[in-house]
């Protein structure tokens, strides 16, 4: 194994002081509490203390500010917590300088999502992608004097955020970790040509494709395994799927899709995290259209919606068609208030991916979708062309036939790029 491969050891055991940034606004605040807390609980770090700060603007050296950093250092000494997590991003000064002050390692947002995603990445493309976005995250690090490096402890001393590019120590220079992540650019490159040419063969199928995006926790993998009958792990944790996985959907009427699950989004997703994720990100970017899941549940629903919203003009998808479904319906005893965000919403509905309860609804509008995908044919088929009414039936979907002398007058909706073969037997109305 290379050595500065992730160590991937869990149940570090790590007891932590978390450090939340409180914003203006005390919904903002309160959703920055939860979020930061199941971050450590989805990373397997048990919080000892909770510490609140509020600040008008960070300070340069510290973040939090100095009287904050003394008194993080006495939480830490009172509760014996041997990590403070920090609720922001830090730049690696302020990160060294709250590390020399508390006397514990200090983990900022960024690093305990990609600590979250080395444990979750299972494929090699996702490992790939972790190592990658870790080793750029490190890199300014490394720059400083050496605490950065003395805490790549790696596998045996474990712990949140030690299973980063680990077991190098300090013989490892900013030239090593270059020359890796060009290596790892150069093997992310080939894996995603790879996928170029299973997607193309894929397009081939002439069966639309559909990505799942949502926060993180909304219910992609619960849908898609109701939908397509697949097992992906569905789980109470943030960040629960990595990588993708691709299903066949097959509708009550008969028509069929392509479904993909992808990794989720959260609220205030670094640039670089977005961008290390592209090739993740790319059935998002490929589909025809996406199924947005919302957490109908959840109280910071509307922020959660604007943050998807927001990762998908990072992507350039803002303006693929999107259904969105107002998931955990089951969880809500105020229907009114379900069948108000409906009402207001195009192509939305409500239902529970657990349930079922409300599927056919979704699966009406997602037939809705394909035909708005398709293009409609009105066209005589002589009878030696069988071949293309089979066509029609296999790819598409027959709205009437009638059979005159010249051939089968077909009125069907087929894929776009099939509609050419049908063009010297009649009309495409759309
Ligand atoms: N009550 C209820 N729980 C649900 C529903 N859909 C999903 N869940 C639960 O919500 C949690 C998260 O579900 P997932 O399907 O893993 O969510 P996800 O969107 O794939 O999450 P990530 O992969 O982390 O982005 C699990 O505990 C599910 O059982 C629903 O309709 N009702
Ligand atoms: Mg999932």
């Amino acid at each position: 194994m290379n050595p500065l491969n992730p160590t991937h050891d869990t149940g570090s055991g790590d007891r932590a002081l978390l450090i939340v940034v409180d914003a203006k606004d005390q919904r903002e605040s309160d959703a920055n509490t939860e979020e930061l807390r199941l971050l450590a609980d989805s990373a397997g770090v048990k919080t000892a203390d909770e510490m609140h700060v509020r600040r008008q603007y960070p300070d340069a050296r510290f973040y939090i500010g100095s009287g904050n950093a003394e008194e993080a250092h006495l939480r830490v000494q009172e509760t014996g917590a041997n990590v403070a997590i920090v609720g922001a991003d830090l730049s690696p000064a302020q990160q060294r300088n709250l590390e020399t002050t508390t006397e514990v390692r200090v983990v900022d947002r960024t690093q305990l999502i990609l600590d979250i995603f080395a444990q979750r990445a299972r494929t090699s493309e996702g490992k790939l992608q972790v190592e990658l976005a870790q080793l750029q995250y490190l890199l300014p690090r490394l720059s400083g004097k050496g605490i950065a490096m003395s805490r790549l402890g790696g596998g045996s001393a474990g712990g949140v955020a030690t299973r980063g590019p680990g077991e190098t120590k300090l013989e490892t220079d900013r030239r090593r970790v270059r020359d890796r992540i060009s290596l790892l650019k150069d093997e992310l490159e080939s894996v995603v040509k790879q996928r170029a040419v299973q997607n193309k063969a894929r397009r081939q199928l002439h069966i639309p494709g559909a990505a799942l995006v949502g926060y993180t926790s909304a219910g992609k993998s619960t849908l898609l395994n109701l939908l397509a009958g697949a097992d992906v792990e569905a789980h109470a944790r943030l960040f629960a799927t990595l990588d993708p996985t691709t299903r066949r959907v097959d509708l009550q009427d008969g028509a069929s899709i392509l479904l993909s699950d992808t990794v989720g989004f959260i609220r205030n997703l670094p640039h670089h995290l977005v961008a290390a994720f592209r090739a993740t990100l790319e059935e998002v970017t490929d589909s025809d259209f996406l199924i947005h899941v919302v957490d109908s549940a959840h109280h910071f629903l509307h922020e959660q919606r604007i943050a998807v919203d927001n990762v998908l003009a990072d992507l350039g998808a803002q303006n693929k068609p999107v259904i969105t479904v107002f998931n955990k319906s089951d969880l809500l005893s105020n229907q009114y208030e379900l069948r108000r965000l409906v009402a207001e919403t195009p192509d939305s509905c409500y239902m529970s991916a657990l349930t079922g309860e409300g599927r056919q609804y979704l699966e009406a509008l997602i037939q809705k979708m394909i035909s708005r995908l398709m293009t409609r044919i009105n066209a005589t088929v002589p009878y030696d062309r069988g071949d293309l009414v089979a066509l029609c039936h296999e790819h598409g979907r027959i709205l009437s036939t009638e059979y005159v002398p010249e051939g089968v007058l077909i009125e069907a909706e087929i894929p776009p790029n099939l509609a050419a073969r049908f063009e010297q037997y009649g009309i495409t109305i759309s």
